[in-house]
């Protein structure tokens, strides 16, 4: 069940697709208090554990911190974090009764959720404006379901965009991008695109190609085509920051039509970021949004057919009246004997440049709606900026699927794109973060994720690259990027270049089981990646485990994610198979029972569990996902009599043919021996003796 309740006149930041009713009164469950802000409130008891919240640091289970949503550009995050590049309004308060809540207002809303009082959940949205949604319903998985009804179905990429995909903030000309390829190729390392960052540009602005480094449009359509021969994309970055330059098309173009946010005085707004003076598109205004996604089309025309959109949030290094206000900070100071208070005030004054509430007060959108401030719908942003890239690519090419992520995020953008974690770092905190970030991520719609692999700042080391694709090639964004300033890591500058490109070679086996389980996530609403409480909710334990993750209708996963560990913990919640690969090959299948198991995990091996009564259906690898073979399958099975399992595929591209082939392998044990429904399976099943036979 689904409640509704509006507190003053929210802005309407179009998360929801569905007609609720609205209720009078207040939310059952909390207690409400509307004054200049909304507040609501609710008890805890020892056992509440809180789902949710997408993107956020710390645990699977969100209690016992207090989390901001506000989208912040937040290299290097750690613990203390409050507030990561997205805003994702929803979590669930599981206890003896399960209640969703979903806060649809678009500016700051904090999640305290058990911090400040152990025992209390406040959660506090900035004005008191704002549609709340509260879901009850008899499991988790029905209370996530009801609010991804709510929000409508999320976004499919094409299939080439389940591939691995290789990235730096570093590859500086058309050369550099080849050598990319041809050294993947030559390791063995499968590969299905090539991120082009900021260098690609001209000038570092929107919607050009230098002309020496890519030659121009020109260059970057001939690059282009060149890599799909050989069976690689290229996806180009684009930023929300347009540079303001006289004589620059879309400058000039967007100053005429008032298509950017405007300051107090009705003239562009100035902020300072990477391609030096810059304005931001006016999203929120739908004749701008339409313009601005319009311009992608220069870059499509070049034959590109995946994007990520960055700097969304939106970020701002500097505005020039923050600049001002720190230099006259700095004057007031010079020559005077400066004390240890001013010293750090001083540090204060810079650092927190980027971040003056101020700025974000002191530009406006022009909106349906009217004309609002920035701070009150920041979070709203990165979402339209995407939008308008979606929206122009079902106008443009509406059965085509493009590749489409972003970095800044609020509930509602899972329709047009995917996400990506943003600015993580080489760390095993990271790893262990984007473990348990994925599950959080699903609830809220986002299906189509990951995180940088490998980690984006600080040196990485081999063995941190090693587990890190041992647990991306789960995630459906695969992507391995890092920044300039930071050690190279792709495969093939590492001793066990060979090893790696075997965990990515099981990727492309794992392929048409992920694409299946991706597909049935988003018609079902549903999620790929799942705590183990989702699927066992009546064994405790399962609520207690934070780095094992059930993934798809057959598997479960238990990553390793500590340094030097040669092995792990492992918490099984029923008897499973243990499945043990080195790089793509199968070295044992193992059935365990349930209970506590350490498991010894060298560092070129990885394990999976499957469940008793599912099939996991493997491929054959290749270099790329146009190349996959997914007619012949090996078909990892554990249980007894008949198992079945439902694939789903389809032509990898177009919008009308998503999910569209159908097939159902089935196995079945008679005369003592396991036979299937189909010639072109390769059967490796397991017995598991009948329940009453143990
Ligand atoms: O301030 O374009 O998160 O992936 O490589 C840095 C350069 C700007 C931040 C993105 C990162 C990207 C980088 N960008």
């Amino acid at each position: 069940m689904i409640a509704k309740h509006i507190f003053g006149t929210p802005f309407d930041s179009e998360a929801a697709v569905l007609n609720v009713a609205v209720s009078s009164g207040t939310p059952a469950g909390f207690d409400t208090e509307c004054g200049e802000k909304l507040v609501l409130s609710r008890p805890l008891t020892d056992n509440t554990v809180i789902y949710g919240l997408g993107e956020n640091v710390r645990g699977i289970n969100k209690r016992g911190y207090s989390y901001v949503s506000f989208c912040t550009d937040i290299a290097g995050h750690t613990e203390t974090t409050a507030s990561l590049y997205a805003a994702h309004n929803f979590v669930i308060f599981s206890d003896t009764e399960l209640l969703g809540l979903f806060v649809d207002s678009p500016g700051r809303v904090t999640f305290d959720l058990g911090f400040t009082s152990g025992d209390t959940a406040k959660i506090t949205v900035d004005r008191p404006d704002a549609v709340i949604y509260t879901f009850t319903g008899d499991s988790l998985t029905d209370i996530t379901t009801q609010f991804r009804r709510l929000t409508g179905k999320s976004y499919i990429p094409p299939k080439w965009a389940f591939g691995y995909q290789q990235s730096r903030w570093g590859y500086r000309n058309a050369d550099d991008v080849r050598e990319v390829v041809r050294r993947c190729r030559e390791v063995g390392c499968p590969l299905d695109s090539v991120y082009l960052d900021i260098d690609y540009m001209d000038d570092l602005k929107d919607f050009t190609v230098h002309p020496e480094a890519f030659g121009g449009f020109d260059g970057l359509k001939e690059l282009s085509s060149e890599l799909k021969e050989q069976g690689v994309r290229l996806v180009p970055i684009i930023d929300a920051g347009v540079k303001e330059q006289k004589g620059y098309d879309i400058y000039e173009e967007g100053c005429e039509k008032g298509y950017f946010c405007k300051d107090e005085k009705g003239d562009p707004f100035v902020v300072a970021v990477w391609p030096g003076r810059s304005v931001f598109p006016d999203v929120l205004n739908p004749d701008a949004r339409r313009w601005f996604g319009s311009k992608y089309k220069r870059l499509l025309d070049c034959g590109i057919e995946g994007f990520w959109n960055d700097m969304n949030e939106p970020s701002i290094f500097y505005t020039p009246a923050g600049l001002n206000a720190a230099m006259d900070e700095v004057d007031s100071m010079r020559g005077k004997n400066v004390g240890i208070y001013d010293y750090f005030r001083l540090l204060g004054v810079f650092n927190e440049m980027s971040r003056r509430p101020e700025d974000l007060r002191s530009f406006y959108h022009d909106t349906p709606q009217g004309r609002v401030s920035h701070i009150d719908v920041h979070n709203l942003f990165g979402y339209n900026m995407t939008r308008a890239a979606q929206e122009a690519f079902r106008e443009i090419e509406p059965d085509k699927r493009i590749l489409l992520f972003s970095r800044a995020s609020y509930i509602g953008m899972h329709r047009y794109s995917g996400l990506w974690t943003g600015d993580n770092c080489a760390w095993w905190s990271h790893l262990l973060l984007n473990i348990k970030m994925m599950p959080s991520l699903n609830m809220c719609g986002f299906i189509y994720s990951g995180a940088d692999i490998g980690g984006f700042g600080s040196d990485t080391s081999e063995d941190l690259v090693m587990r890190w694709l041992q647990f991306g090639i789960f995630t459906p964004l695969m992507r391995n990027h890092s920044a300039w300033d930071t050690r190279e890591q792709e495969v093939y500058r590492f001793r066990l270049a060979k090893e790696m490109s075997g965990v990515i070679s099981l990727r492309y086996r794992l392929v048409p089981y992920l694409y299946s389980e991706f597909l049935k996530a988003v018609q079902n609403d549903g999620m790929l990646f799942r705590p183990l409480s989702f699927d066992y909710p009546d064994d405790p334990m399962s609520a207690q485990v934070e780095d094992q993750l059930m993934w798809g209708g057959s598997v479960m996963l238990a990553p390793v994610h500590q340094q030097n560990a040669a092995g792990r913990y492992v918490y099984l919640p029923e008897d499973m198979l243990c499945v043990r690969f080195r790089g793509a090959d199968i070295v044992e299948t193992v059935p365990m029972s349930s209970g506590h198991h350490y498991i010894s995990i060298p560092l070129a091996e990885l394990v999976l569990f499957v469940r008793p009564g599912h099939l996991l259906p493997l491929g054959n690898p290749a270099d790329c996902v146009e190349h996959l073979d997914t007619e012949q399958l090996e078909i990892i099975g554990y249980g007894s009599g008949e198992i079945t399992c439902e694939l789903l595929d389809d032509d990898g591209i177009t919008v009308s043919g998503i999910g569209c082939r159908f097939r159902y392998p089935r196995v079945c044990r008679e005369n003592g021996e396991w036979r299937s429904n189909d010639d072109r399976l390769r059967l490796r099943i397991t017995d598991r003796p009948a329940d009453g036979d143990k």
